[in-house]
Order: C-alpha cells, then sequence, then structure tokens
C-alpha cells in the first residue's frame, strides 16, 4: 500500500486555501497548515471549520521564520502550497510596507526553511496576473514569456516572489512551480473584492436590506474563473513531472458593469438604479485590462475550468441569499 501523502499550506483559511484543502483531504493527503491568530477565534478559521480537526492547523506567519521551520518539521510534507498573502490590491497601496513584508520578504523565509528543512517537497507559489500589470504580447495577450510591468505594491511583491522562486528553482534545483493565476472567484470570496461586493450588496438590495451599492471603476477588465477549478491547477502542477511557471485563466473577459448588469438582471433588478461612483474604491494607479493566454497549461497538463462566468455568478447569488436569510453575514 503507498503511504499517505502529506501537504503543507500556507493560508488554509483562506479562499482558495480551504478549496484545496478539501480537494487534497478527497485525494487522501494528510494535510497541514499555518494559520494566524484572530482576537475572534472563531473568526479565524471560519472557511475551515466544516473540515474539523482534518486540517492540522499550527499558528504561523510567513514573517516568523521560526515558524515556518516548526510548522515544517512536524509536517515533513510531500508538497508545499504557498497562498498565504496579502491579497487585496488597493489595500496594497495603504500598506506597502506591510505587504512587501509578506508577500516578497515573507515568500524568502519560506524557501529557505523548505531549502533546508524538506528540499525534496515540491513547491507551489501563488503569483498572480497582475504582475503582469500594464505589459503584454504584441497579440495583447500575457502568457508565461510575458515580461512584468506591475502596478501596485501587491503586484511588485508577486513579481518579486515570482522572480526568487525561478531563481531557487535553477540555483538549488528545487521542484518550485509557479502559478499564474487571473481573478477566480467564488462563495467564498471575501466581499470587498468586487464580485462578491456586487452580488451581495444586490441580495441585500432585492431583499430591502440597503438601497445601493458604491463601487470605483467599472471599465476595468477582467476573467473570473471559480476557485475549485483553480485550485485543481495548483495540484496538476505539482502532479507533474517537470516544475514550471503556468497561466492560469478561464478566456471570458468582461467589465465590472457588465458583471454588474448581469447580477442585477438575474435579481430582477437594473444596475443602474442601484449603482453608485465613489472614489475611495479607486486605486492609486489601475490595471484595466488583463488577458491571459492559458495554452500551455491546457496543452501540458489538460486543464480545463469547468466553471463558466454565469455558473459561477449562480453559485454565488444562491451562496449569499441563503446567508443574508439566515442572518448570518460572514
Ligand atoms: P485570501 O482569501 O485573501 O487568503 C489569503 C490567506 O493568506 C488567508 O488564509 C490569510 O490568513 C493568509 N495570510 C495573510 N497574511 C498572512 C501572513 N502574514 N502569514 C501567513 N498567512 C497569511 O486570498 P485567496 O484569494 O485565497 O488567494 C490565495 C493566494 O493566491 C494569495 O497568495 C493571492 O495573492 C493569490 N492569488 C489570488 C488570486 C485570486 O483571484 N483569488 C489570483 C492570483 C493570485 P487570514 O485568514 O488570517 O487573513
Ligand atoms: O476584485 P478586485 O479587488 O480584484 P483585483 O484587484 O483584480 O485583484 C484580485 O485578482 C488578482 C489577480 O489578477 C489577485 F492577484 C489579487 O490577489 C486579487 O484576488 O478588483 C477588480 C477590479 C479592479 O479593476 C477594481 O478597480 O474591480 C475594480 N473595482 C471597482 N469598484 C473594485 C471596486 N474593486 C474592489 N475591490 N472594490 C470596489 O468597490
Amino acid at each position: 500500500m503507498s503511504e499517505q501523502k502529506r501537504a503543507f499550506l500556507t493560508g488554509p483559511t483562506g479562499q482558495d486555501g480551504s478549496y484545496l484543502s478539501e480537494l487534497l483531504l478527497d485525494k487522501g493527503y494528510k494535510v497541514y497548515g499555518i494559520m494566524r491568530r484572530h482576537s475572534v477565534s472563531e473568526a479565524q478559521d471560519i472557511r475551515i471549520q466544516h473540515l474539523g480537526d482534518e486540517v492540522h492547523t499550527m499558528y504561523g506567519d510567513l514573517t516568523d521564520k521560526g515558524s515556518l521551520v516548526k510548522a515544517l518539521k512536524i509536517a515533513q510534507p510531500d508538497e508545499i502550497y504557498n497562498l498565504g498573502a496579502m491579497s487585496h490590491v488597493r489595500v496594497s497601496f495603504d500598506m506597502p510596507e506591510y505587504v512587501c513584508n509578506v508577500n516578497a520578504l515573507g515568500v524568502v523565509n519560506l524557501l529557505e526553511a523548505y531549502r533546508y528543512v524538506c528540499p525534496q517537497a515540491k513547491f507551489y507559489q501563488a503569483s498572480s496576473s497582475e504582475q503582469f500589470g500594464l505589459n503584454c504580447d504584441s497579440d495583447g495577450m500575457q502568457r508565461e514569456t510575458t515580461p512584468f510591468a506591475p502596478v501596485s505594491p501587491y503586484g511588485c511583491a508577486k513579481a518579486f516572489s515570482h522572480y526568487l522562486c525561478n531563481n531557487y528553482r535553477h540555483a538549488y534545483k528545487l521542484f518550485i512551480s509557479c502559478g499564474q493565476l487571473f481573478n477566480h472567484e467564488s462563495p467564498r470570496r471575501g466581499s470587498n473584492f468586487v464580485t462578491a461586493k456586487i452580488v451581495k450588496g444586490a441580495v441585500e438590495i432585492q431583499q430591502g436590506l440597503r438601497g445601493k451599492i458604491e463601487l470605483g471603476n467599472l471599465k476595468a477588465m477582467r476573467d473570473w474563473g471559480h476557485a475549485k477549478d483553480y485550485v485543481k491547477a495548483m495540484w496538476m502542477m505539482l502532479q507533474h513531472n517537470e516544475p514550471y511557471n503556468f497561466v492560469v485563466y478561464t478566456g471570458d473577459t468582461h467589465t465590472i458593469e457588465e458583471f454588474c448588469k448581469v447580477v442585477f438582471e438575474k435579481l430582477g433588478m437594473d444596475y443602474k438604479e442601484h449603482i453608485s461612483y465613489n472614489s475611495t474604491f479607486e486605486r492609486a494607479q489601475e490595471l484595466p485590462y488583463l488577458k491571459g493566454d492559458s495554452s500551455k497549461i491546457r496543452k501540458t497538463l489538460g486543464w480545463e475550468p469547468t466553471y463558466t462566468f454565469d455558473s459561477l455568478i449562480n453559485e454565488m447569488i444562491e451562496h449569499w441569499q441563503e446567508k443574508i436569510k439566515s442572518g448570518c453575514i460572514v
């Protein structure tokens, strides 16, 4: 009988970490992860509470190398998934030093702990399409070879950690794959990201709990996949025999305004009557456009998304309708 595989996650309490934990448990892995202490202890692991003790959590933080060394020694992982990050782009303008400490120097800490404690493990780095920033190839697409031109502290810190992972892969012959993932959403998306903010707000409007939603730039374009499909891509990258960088993208791009229109129409309302502009939600520099080419992961690993723009929105609406009906809004 083959031995049970062991996985270690940073960020198991986040949107992606919670879905990835479920996927790994379904596949028979023993799952370990670090989580941060929260003053409301019921809130710190709300997205994985339904998994009970199956995810072995330890307190730790990417900025605390000792906690990473200790956690890796306990977990003895075959696979490491580095999903922990301050993941909000606009907030990264408010706290640039912090975002660099967590998303850039935190990755140095984890890579060093990995290199000394368990270099035989495979390592996944949560890179981002935000790294591409304003740059694209002559055909307008962003792919693994497209040079970076990030336009936010978040994008700059993620670019640094992406380059460092590539450097460690070659310098120390480590199995490190980076997933350059475009936006992915779900019912578990934090409600200060634009999709969840719109869906939650529109459901509250439909139920008479509020009158409008205040948003920033409606003209920006994004490709929104489902987090469940994207965590499958992460796992597939670590099952491959070679470490690579992979762009993950569905190929269905929409403006924020189109997203609003579809959500409100599904709820029998006109978005124009309920959306107002608030400059607070603009960034110091906007990323107006993202368009990826995910042919490498589709050809090499056979990855395909199973959700569509429409089925993603339906699932998010159903989730928020149930939550709000039950009086639970987190
Ligand atoms: P998320 O929901 O914000 O989850 C982030 C996770 O990181 C949470 O578990 C959070 O813990 C943890 N974390 C934050 N600061 C930390 C620190 N200092 N030390 C250790 N853990 C820390 O983000 P997500 O959407 O799941 O994204 C997962 C990863 O993919 C992130 O690295 C993100 O930047 C990247 N990414 C996301 C997308 C996307 O569209 N979702 C696209 C490309 C890349 P708490 O629960 O305590 O806050
Ligand atoms: O939902 P967002 O905050 O996501 P953003 O900035 O694209 O970042 C997400 O995707 C990245 C991958 O490309 C990840 F790396 C990152 O961790 C995160 O998951 O904003 C999307 C768009 C932006 O153009 C923003 O300006 O929506 C626009 N927007 C308009 N009004 C708003 C709002 N965004 C937010 N969060 N809140 C608004 O009120």
